[in-house]
């Protein structure tokens, strides 16, 4: 009972440093990308980088959720976000440039792509979502690994971390009037993007890869976004 006790903490600390080791190669990709932009382009596209490991609570967590069996090889196909890379670009354009230039390497399998820009949720949830599979090559072999990559914008993202405090201290029942200035500051964080963007493209040209013709950008709406400086205040500032 012991030995076998041991051999499934050995065969699930291995398991883990799989993930540990698909970030790091994403992250590797991730500096690559952003250093060759620098010095081709004199134009970093990439504000921020984070990666996390899920911790086993979560993943056992996943795993009751997804009524999955609770097996490495079964967690290992059916929860596809142990290991997660969150990319914060500038512009709007850049996340899908950056999205292009990594999803495009020969090493790379795109397994489920979502773009939450173009289609956000209801609540005004906005990134785009890649799982992809790479090859982690251990002294036995290549194993094929699962990262969830997140991209989106600056101001996408300080949406994102309002909104997952707000869910999580009213363990996801969040006040009406609470969702409805959620709302309120997508709205504001979208226009935010948008004059962000436009004021880029004035000084330097288009950002990301665009072809046509910028869309107009809206006029800031100074009172959505003291809404949203309000929120996020009154959010952080509570017990
Ligand atoms: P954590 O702690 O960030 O990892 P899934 O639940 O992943 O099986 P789903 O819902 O189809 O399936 O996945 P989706 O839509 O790709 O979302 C996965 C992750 O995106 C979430 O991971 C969040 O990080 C983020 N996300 C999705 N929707 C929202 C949202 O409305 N608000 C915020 N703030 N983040 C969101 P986890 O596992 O929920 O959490």
């Amino acid at each position: 009972m012991l030995v076998y006790a041991r051999q499934m903490r050995e065969d699930f600390a291995r398991f883990m440093m799989e993930y540990q080791f698909a970030v790091d190669e994403v992250l590797t990709k991730v500096t690559i990308l952003r250093e060759e932009f620098r010095h081709l382009h004199r134009y970093n596209p990439i504000e921020h980088v984070a990666s996390r490991i899920k911790t086993p609570d979560s993943i056992l967590e996943k795993v009751s959720r997804k009524q999955c069996a609770p097996t490495l090889p079964s967690i290992r196909e059916n929860i596809t976000d142990i290991a997660g890379v969150r990319i914060t670009c500038s512009f709007i354009a850049d996340t899908y440039r950056i999205l292009e230039a990594l999803t495009s390497q020969d090493d790379v399998r795109v397994v489920d792509l979502k773009d939450y820009i173009a289609h956000p949720k209801s609540n005004g949830y906005k990134s785009l979502h890649a799982i992809i599979e790479i090859p982690v090559f251990l002294s036995t072999g290549a194993v094929p690994v699962t990262v969830e990559v997140q991209i989106r914008t600056v101001a996408m993202d300080f949406w994102a971390s309002l909104e997952h405090k707000i869910f999580y201290k009213y363990n996801g029942a969040v006040p009406g009037h609470l969702a409805t200035d959620l709302t309120e500051a997508a709205a504001a964080a979208e226009q935010l993007d948008h004059r962000m963007e436009q004021l880029h493209a004035e000084v330097h040209g288009p950002a990301g890869s665009y072809d046509g013709d910028q869309p107009a950008a809206p006029q800031l709406d100074e009172a959505l976004l003291h809404r949203l400086w309000e929120l996020s205040r009154r959010t952080t500032e509570s017990p």
